[in-house]
């Protein structure tokens, strides 16, 4: 049966103003969204669905938008990390702590001990914190296993939060994100298991629909990254990278040159690397939390890149290292006062031009032939769920219509 909403403004994203409609209406049926529009405009056949409760929903001037997607997220781990939290904050130092095995080695130690139930348990919580702030989409990233096993793993975790939560799941294989301690001084080595066994295993049982790494002086060099990434196209798979996070090794070229869905981080993004990004349409993906959470002062090249008109989109990072964060509208938030992104950019960051980022097209906007992944907020401009902290807005949402 098709569902009417009605008395609401909505945002349908299709323009640079958010493609506002005020007075506005929308139809959907079988998941899908059938008409979008003035409600003055309503055509005949849809004008019975104002009759019954049970065929319209009835916005009270609130705000009718795409339900948002979290474009980059490690949701899926093992452990905690607020004891390291808790160390450094007692002064001791982020390198003490790694050389007593902490840091991203303890939680690749607590993924692989802890069993696909016990990871799923944990990381539903994140994703339902996620879905109750307004989420339809969440891209999930491996990287904690970092052995054949332990990453189809998480990656096995990330398909069935999408098979029994209301919420689409994106996988990401970034097997790519730390040197196991098995492999000690022997990144290239690595590097090979990743392109001749974890890749084509993780393909084959249909596990990853994008392959990432972490280009970075305490990451991989690119050279590496090139390996992996010439794997990923053999096996027909996208690519993204975290480039230039902590400095410039020109990773967004790299990914660009690979016609990669996106580049994420980039605070150290040079004028060579948005070229490149802008030349490719490859969406900058920004990570406030990260930037808060470890007081970085390096602010990505905001400006820079809005002139160059590459896409930029914004997401939690959620991971137990750099960004213990579930919650999206606070990253829009904290994209305006931090980032000085304008509202408008803030709004299309979490919803159109994180669909790219994520090479999905029938999300991320309001029109005809789109899914009816929906929002309904108690607002009544888009400007205000960045403005406040504290109080979710979220009315209701919508997944594919239900
Ligand atoms: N960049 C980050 O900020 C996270 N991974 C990455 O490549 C950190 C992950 C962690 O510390 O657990
Ligand atoms: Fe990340």
């Amino acid at each position: 049966m098709p569902t009417l909403f009605h008395n609401l403004t909505v945002a349908t994203m299709n323009d640079s103003n958010l493609g506002l409609i005020e007075q506005g209406a929308l139809v959907c049926e079988h998941q899908r969204i059938v008409w979008v529009g003035k409600e003055a405009d309503l055509p005949a056949q849809w004008q019975p669905l104002k009759e019954s409760p049970q065929t319209n929903v009835n916005g009270k001037g609130g705000l009718l938008t795409p339900a948002l997607i979290d474009c980059h997220t490690h949701l899926v781990w093992g452990g905690s990390r607020a004891n390291e939290f808790k160390q450094r904050l007692h002064g001791v130092s982020y390198e003490a702590i790694a050389a007593a095995g902490g840091g991203i080695l303890s939680t690749v130690r607590a993924t692989r001990a802890a069993t696909e139930a016990e990871l799923f348990a944990s990381a539903k919580e994140r994703a339902e914190a996620l879905i109750a702030q307004g989420v339809s989409s969440i891209e999930i990233k491996s990287g904690y296993g970092l052995s054949l096993d332990d990453e189809l793993k998480q990656l096995r975790v990330a398909r069935k939060l999408g098979e029994e939560l209301p919420v689409r799941v994106v996988t990401t294989l970034l097997a790519a994100h730390a040197l196991p301690p098995e492999y000690k001084d022997r990144a290239d080595d690595y590097i090979t298991y990743i392109c001749d066994t974890i890749l084509p295993a993780a393909a084959a049982e249909g596990l990853a629909d994008a392959v990432d790494v972490f280009c970075e002086n305490i990451g991989f060099t690119r050279q590496q990254t090139e390996r992996v990434f010439a794997a990923a196209q053999a096996l027909g798979l996208p690519v993204k990278l975290h480039a230039e996070q902590l400095s410039d090794q020109d990773g967004a070229s790299l990914v660009a040159s690979y016609n990669g869905l996106s580049a994420d981080h980039l605070e150290y993004l040079s004028n060579k690397g948005i070229a490149a990004m802008a030349a490719a349409d490859t969406v900058a993906v920004l990570l406030p939390g990260a930037y808060y959470f470890l007081r970085e002062t390096k602010l990505p090249p905001i400006e820079a890149m809005r002139t160059a008109g590459v896409k930029m989109a914004i997401a939690t990072d959620a991971n137990p290292g750099t960004s213990p964060i579930f919650n999206l509208p606070l990253m829009m938030h904290m994209a305006c006062t931090l980032f000085r992104f304008t509202p408008e950019e803030a709004w299309l960051a979490t919803t159109k031009h994180a669909a790219q980022a994520l090479g999905l097209t029938d999300t991320g906007e309001l029109k005809e032939g789109m899914r009816a992944d929906l929002a309904l907020w108690q607002i009544s401009a888009p400007e205000e769920l960045c403005y406040e902290l504290g109080i979710n807005r979220l009315v209701q949402r919508w997944f594919a219509g239900s």
